[in-house]
């Protein structure tokens, strides 16, 4: 079996169960292939301690069978690369939030210097056979770099976050080289078949690409497989986090502690996508129309810390923060709170027993590629009794689970009538919707994403292999 080579931002240690379900599938293949993971370290190197554009310090790590190498980014590429484009321009277009990107021009620069110190890092380490995987939004014109430097070895790349319509994508200064960048790869997958549509939109109408039978889009003197593989999680490792003495423990005291009431749980980074306000105004239309809530129903908001050197963020806060304030202000009484809001995070190993004590997740994204948490909430729940998911008809998952309640976040008296009905929802029903969705997450889980995508891979192939190839 060829070596695989996995590609990413960030890496995490694939011996460690914390890294989560992504980390441990991965880590299967990288081990059972003696593996290459590459990106970035997650060191920023200052002007002053010799940090320049376009340079970084390697570093390999052996974990086990795996190669963990990494790399170092001076500021000015950190800034541009990483809170520039990649978080200021890709992550809110591509959750159609055309509002909040900021099209500096210096960002692409830096975007593209990133990725091609990337590609001339790794370059050395390649072998002839590896098979290349490059994850996300970050890494775009990866494949086209290390091509423009002569490598003909097979590459595909997954997209983790929703890919917005062509007019959307339009918007962005340069989104032609963006999209034809796409084209330097043998497979693009994509989470949903929303974002496929989208992708072959753009494909027909600006790229002017043809289909060539079975997924194949040909432009560009490039012919490239597209398709969606919308990913699961760990079932059988998230199982058994279930039932660990931490998340046990945890499922108890949520339980003891909150015996009078039943629990709706959200967590979320914390994240404009995420659609946390509305959710809360949707609370809050649930206490103010259905009153007999008030006396039966308590909200668990984690929004952990992510981003914050991103400006939107702040604001997300703040807003956040006092939608809880005045619910809690209006609706609270001498012994309730109805939302205990939490900027922090969970330990992980504790988050299954606090989705096993709650009756009902609020999973309400405004986009979310997938959105993991839907997935995980329903794996942890106690099939005698399960809880309810809500979730909103704008998450990648709900191409897939259909037997939740779905919801459009934006419609607060909607979600609101949702979320009453998910309280009151007779054992049965809870039962035989948990039954169909649990057999939906089974099967397509991460294992079945990854061996799929790999699959997929090892079949794709452009007929130009080793020739003529894309020059950005
Ligand atoms: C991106 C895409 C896509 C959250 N809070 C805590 C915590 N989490 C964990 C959850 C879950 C993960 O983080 C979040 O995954 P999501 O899928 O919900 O969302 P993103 O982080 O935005 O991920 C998304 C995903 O990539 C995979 O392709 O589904 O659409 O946006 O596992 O449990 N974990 C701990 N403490 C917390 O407080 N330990």
């Amino acid at each position: 079996m060829a070596r695989l080579v996995v590609v990413s931002n960030r890496l995490a240690d694939p011996r460690k169960t914390a890294a989560g379900g992504l980390a441990v599938a991965l880590a299967d293949v990288l081990n059972s292939t003696g593996g290459l993971w590459f990106g970035w370290s997650g060191k920023v190197i200052e002007a002053e301690q010799g940090g320049a554009p376009g340079e970084g310090q390697v570093h390999v790590h052996q974990a086990g069978s795996v190669k963990l190498v990494t790399v170092d980014l001076s500021r000015e590429d950190h800034d541009a690369y990483y809170v520039g484009y990649s978080n200021g321009v890709l992550w809110p277009v591509f959750h159609y939030r055309l509002d909040l990107a900021d099209f500096d021009a210096g960002y692409i620069d830096g975007y593209r210097r990133v990725n091609q110190l990337f590609a001339r890092k790794l370059l050395p380490l390649l072998q002839p056979d590896d098979i290349i995987w490059v994850h996300d939004y970050h890494l775009i014109p990866f494949a086209a770099e290390l091509r423009a430097l002569g490598c003909a070895n097979r590459i595909g790349f997954f997209l983790h976050i929703p890919l917005p319509p062509p007019l959307i994508l339009a918007a962005i200064p340069g989104h032609d080289w963006l999209i034809r960048a796409l084209f330097s790869y043998d497979l693009l997958g994509f989470q949903s078949k929303a974002d496929l549509a989208h992708f072959t939109a753009y494909a027909q109408t600006e790229a002017h690409a043809q289909h060539v039978g079975d997924g194949r889009w040909r432009a560009f003197n490039r012919t490239v497989q597209a398709s969606a593989f919308p990913i699961g999680i760990d079932v059988e490792e998230f199982e058994a986090l279930t039932q660990a003495p931490e998340a046990r423990e945890m499922y108890e005291r949520m339980k003891n502690e909150y015996s009078r009431r039943k629990l709706l749980v959200g967590v979320d980074r914390l994240d404009y996508s995420k659609g946390l306000p509305q959710r809360m105004r949707a609370f809050r239309e649930l206490l103010n129309s259905y009153p007999d809530t008030r006396k039966s129903a308590t909200l668990i908001q984690i929004a952990s810390p992510s981003r914050e050197d991103v400006s939107a963020y702040n604001d997300i806060l703040h807003e956040l923060e006092s939608l809880c304030g005045s619910i809690n202000g209006n609706f609270g009484e001498l012994d309730w709170m109805p939302v205990r809001y939490m900027h922090r995070t969970v330990a992980r190993a504790r988050l299954p027993g606090l989705y096993r004590a709650s009756r009902v997740a609020l999973v309400t994204p405004l986009r979310d590629g997938m959105n993991l948490v839907a997935k995980e909430f329903i794996t942890a729940q106690d099939p005698a009794d399960p809880g309810v998911l809500v979730l909103s008809r704008f998450a990648g998952a709900a191409e897939q689970l259909r037997e939740a309640l779905l919801v459009n976040p934006y419609d607060t008296a909607g979600t609101a009538a949702a979320i009453h009905l998910a309280l009151q929802m007779p054992l049965e029903e809870r039962r035989v919707r948990h039954q169909a969705l649990m057999q939906n997450i089974r099967r397509y889980d991460v294992h079945w994403w990854c061996d799929s995508f790999l699959d997929s891979l090892a079949e794709a192939r452009s007929e130009e292999s080793g020739t003529a190839w894309l020059r950005l």
